[in-house]
């Protein structure tokens, strides 16, 4: 309990981009805004566990459905595919990022505006096997800019 309570301090210390939500902490959390018609969008964040975990869905009030992605090279294209979870080893920093792993929104119910605030939990699943639910929220940033460009 008292390192509990030492964790949440330290949260409040480093940011409202930072959370701590029971074992997991989630850095940086975003989505991109939408162009207009566009139905997918993905969402990326940094994830790092304080045990071994999985991450192994989640849902949004934004889209229909929310799923597990990666993207890899084959045949030297880029292929977005499903993936049924994402491990989340101890103290690793599990980059979910443009052209690699991602959270992926289906059915975008409305469009996505930069500096949209979009909620999403996910659910992690701890190595005793039991799932909690982890509130993130996703700051919606403007597409183009700065930005890498990945396909999606
Ligand atoms: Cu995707």
């Amino acid at each position: 309990m008292q390192h509990r309570l030492i964790m949440l301090a330290l949260a409040g210390l480093i940011g409202a981009s930072t959370a701590w939500a029971d074992n997991v902490k989630v850095d940086d959390p975003w989505t991109r805004a939408t162009a207009p018609g566009q139905k997918v969008a993905g969402g990326f964040m940094r994830l790092t566990a304080a045990a071994d975990m999985t991450l192994v869905g989640g849902s949004s009030p934004v889209s229909s459905h929310l799923e597990l992605h990666t993207m890899q090279m084959d045949g030297g294209v880029m292929v977005m595919r499903q993936v049924d979870n994402i491990p989340l080893p101890k103290g690793k920093a599990v980059e979910l990022k443009p052209g690699g792993l991602h959270i992926m929104f289906i059915g975008l119910k409305q469009p996505i505006k930069a500096g949209d605030k979009v909620p999403v939990t996910l659910q992690v699943r701890g190595a005793n096997g039991k799932e909690q639910s982890l509130a993130v929220t996703l700051e919606a940033r403007a597409t183009g800019g700065m930005q890498h460009k990945h396909g999606h």
